[in-house]
């Protein structure tokens, strides 16, 4: 078995994190830490021995992998070796070369739902969470001038609206539940974080709803990996 410890700041993007490992079955130590007036406590930065401090956090071994999007790669996608002609169906060579999603659970080895899922690990951050957060901090940074906050607010909304509207759509595309096909895959497990946070601080989302989206969540929510991870960890949003 692995040597693994995620460091879990509650409430955050470290549930992606649990969720995956929970997914592939991984056994797997939590290092948890609740937030000290919303950040993460600085005794909890340095024990991770990662010097951003920033979280979710996996230590495999002696290997620090940081950024919830590299660790979902890290996890679920075979090494580039693995992906050479000749070597894909090798199971000798899969077993030693991908790093622990050996059967594509998570990121399907088939092309177009492998790219919707890449496509999806970097958009939850730099499209869903980056518009998010431009409205989240101008209402905490913004407030000694509420003109020039209210205007990014509205600005930014519109990116919002649309990153929700495109997430709609693309449920509605997909040939079971979940964001791409009927099992969960680590588009799911990185995208829901970045969904919830939206819907729940109501980032930009001008009071609209978006029926599939609220589906989607539930479903996500109701999965026997989630609801584990929830458990494991005590991740509450
Ligand atoms: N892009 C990074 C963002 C990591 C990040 O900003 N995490 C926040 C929690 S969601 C954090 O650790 N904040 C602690 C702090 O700023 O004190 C990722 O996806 O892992």
């Amino acid at each position: 078995m692995p040597d693994i410890t995620l460091y879990f700041l509650q409430a955050s993007r470290s549930i992606r994190t649990a969720w995956q490992l929970e997914e592939l079955g991984l056994d797997y130590k939590v290092e948890f830490s609740e937030r000290e007036n919303g950040k993460a406590p600085q005794h909890f930065k340095d024990n991770s021995g990662d010097a951003l401090g920033k979280f979710p956090l996996l230590k495999d071994g002696d290997l620090i992998v940081g950024e919830s999007g590299a660790i979902a790669e890290y996890v679920d996608a075979p090494s580039p070796r693995s992906l050479v002609a000749g070597f894909a169906d090798d199971r000798h060579h899969r077993y030693l070369c991908e790093k622990y999603d050996t059967e594509n659970k998570l990121l399907p080895r088939e092309e177009g739902m492998r790219v919707q899922c890449l496509r999806w690990i970097h958009a939850s951050e730099a499209t869903y969470a980056l518009h998010a957060l431009a409205i989240l901090y101008t209402r905490w940074f913004g407030a000694d001038n509420p003109a020039a906050a209210e205007k990014i607010e509205q600005g930014m909304s519109v990116n919002v609206c649309k990153d929700m509207d495109f997430l709609e759509a693309e449920l509605g595309k997909s040939k079971g539940k979940f964001l791409v096909g009927d099992s969960v895959t680590v588009a799911d497990c990185m995208m829901l974080f970045s969904a919830q946070f939206v819907l729940m601080r109501e980032l930009g989302t001008k009071g609209r709803k978006w029926e599939r989206i609220d589906k989607w969540i539930a479903d996500c929510e109701s999965t026997e990996s989630y609801k584990r991870a929830v458990e494991k960890t005590g991740h509450k949003l």
